[in-house]
């Protein structure tokens, strides 16, 4: 079904110098290019691990296959691990970029438009800026928006992977949904006024105007950071948080994988600016967001963690707190039909948001991979005429994170051992 819309050849070996001959003329020294390549024979996390461990980027998982985004290089490691690797040449990515979706100018408009619309319950702040300098936004809603009240803070991050625009679609429903039914839906009323939501709706701003400044979608993952001593650009903000980064063969050291984790913790400029934005939230010693949900696409999952390790119980995640995460994660799937599981069923990562959000500050938190389910439905690119579908089918599944954020130990029954 999937080879139907895919032109395919057999790669790999050859693969290098194919890219490489088509590399313009003058860049011997380039940028690594990004391609899609269906993996055969991958079935268990521990075979999709060592695939990533050579700095591909799984995209999609399958029972006995998974498809990558991997550099010539990473490519042939995969093949010489005696996996089966085709690359895919796909469609949908080679069209131009889909005027339906939001451009970070775009959001800035809607994001002024609905304060000035709800200037009681929505405010912004600029918490920092990119590498390149454009403004990292938060938006908080929340009745007296003005004033930090005691009450139980929320946080939705959007976009730390460049090519997931689903995910600022998804911020810009969830603004327009909490100011638009505020004072007519009764539920979103009492959660607005009884909760401090932050919306974080692009923390990679760089990466997602580079991702839709040319002809054709780039396909790009990073941020726009360059890296000394490379020609490489970009780290993966999803592998440079700090909690156990790099700890475990769940990112590359190599500036030139789509997985590369950084020099250092942090050492990205908008996980910087996120996470002293999240440190910023502890208040009297106590970090005031109970609850948070990192949304990425594709794939319909939602993940706790941790992703370091394939162990549920382990140092910093006692069973009642992965129980917690675990019944949070199926409730919220009951809502929206996505696949509930621990991230590393997939594969392990390292210095993920996830595992520092728990590991580091305690917030009981989840990844969103949003539609669709597979490369044949669009993949990274799914076409703009399903963003308001995609979106309000997370709304019941928002809502009820929004409901436990004043306890989420309170879906196990466990309220009075942690909230009391
Ligand atoms: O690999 C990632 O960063 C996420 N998948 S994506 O295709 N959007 O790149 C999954 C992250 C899940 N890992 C943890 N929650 N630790
Ligand atoms: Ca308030
Ligand atoms: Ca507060
Ligand atoms: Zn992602």
């Amino acid at each position: 079904m999937v080879a139907s819309v895919l032109r395919r050849f057999l790669v790999p070996l050859a693969a290098g110098a194919l890219f490489l001959s088509a590399l313009p003329s003058g860049s011997a020294i380039a940028e690594p290019s990004y391609d899609l390549y269906e993996v055969r024979g991958a079935t268990t996390a521990q075979d999709r691990t060592e695939i990533t461990a050579t700095g591909a980027a799984i995209d999609q998982v399958g029972d006995d296959s998974v498809l990558v985004t991997a550099t010539p290089d990473d490519a042939e490691a995969i093949g010489d691990l005696g996996y089966d690797v085709e690359v895919l040449d796909l469609p949908v990515p080679f069209a131009g970029p889909d005027s339906g979706y939001t451009t970070y100018g775009e959001l800035l408009g809607v994001i002024d438009q609905m304060v000035a619309d709800n200037p009681r319950i929505a405010a912004k702040s600029v918490i920092g800026r990119s590498h390149q300098g454009r403004d990292l936004v938060a938006v908080k809603i929340s009745d007296n928006v003005r004033v930090d009240e005691n009450e139980p803070e929320v946080l939705f991050v959007h976009a730390q992977h460049a090519r997931e625009h689903l995910t600022v679609e998804m911020a810009v429903y969830l603004m327009r949904l909490l100011t638009d039914e505020y004072g007519s839906d009764p539920r979103i009323t009492r959660l607005v006024d009884n909760r401090e939501i932050w919306i974080l709706p692009n923390v990679n701003p760089d990466g997602s105007e580079y991702d839709m400044a040319g002809s054709s979608w780039r396909n790009w993952r990073k941020n726009r950071q360059p890296n000394a001593g490379s020609s490489a650009v970009g780290t993966d903000l999803n592998r440079n948080w700090d909690y156990r980064w790099g700890c475990c063969g769940g990112s590359s050291s190599n500036p030139s994988s789509s997985t590369y984790r950084g020099s250092a913790p942090e050492s990205a400029t908008e996980v910087r600016v996120i996470a002293d934005f999240v440190r910023s939230r502890v208040v009297g010693g106590e970090q005031q967001i109970t609850t948070a949900i990192d949304f990425h696409t594709y794939s319909e999952l939602i993940l706790w963690p941790f992703g370091h390790t394939y162990s549920d119980v382990t140092t910093g995640m006692t069973r009642a707190e992965y129980d917690t995460h675990a019944a949070l994660g199926r409730h919220m799937a009951a809502a929206n039909g996505y696949t509930p599981q621990q991230s590393s069923d997939l594969y392990i990562t390292d210095g993920s948001i996830n595992d520092w959000l728990w590991g580091d500050q305690r917030i009981v938190n989840f990844t969103y991979e949003m539609y669709p389910r597979s490369a044949a439905r669009g993949g990274f690119y799914p076409p703009s005429s399903v963003i308001a579908r995609e979106t309000a089918r997370n709304r019941e599944a928002v809502l009820r994170l929004l409901d436990y954020a004043d306890c989420p130990y309170r879906i196990i029954g466990r309220q009075a051992a942690y909230c009391g």
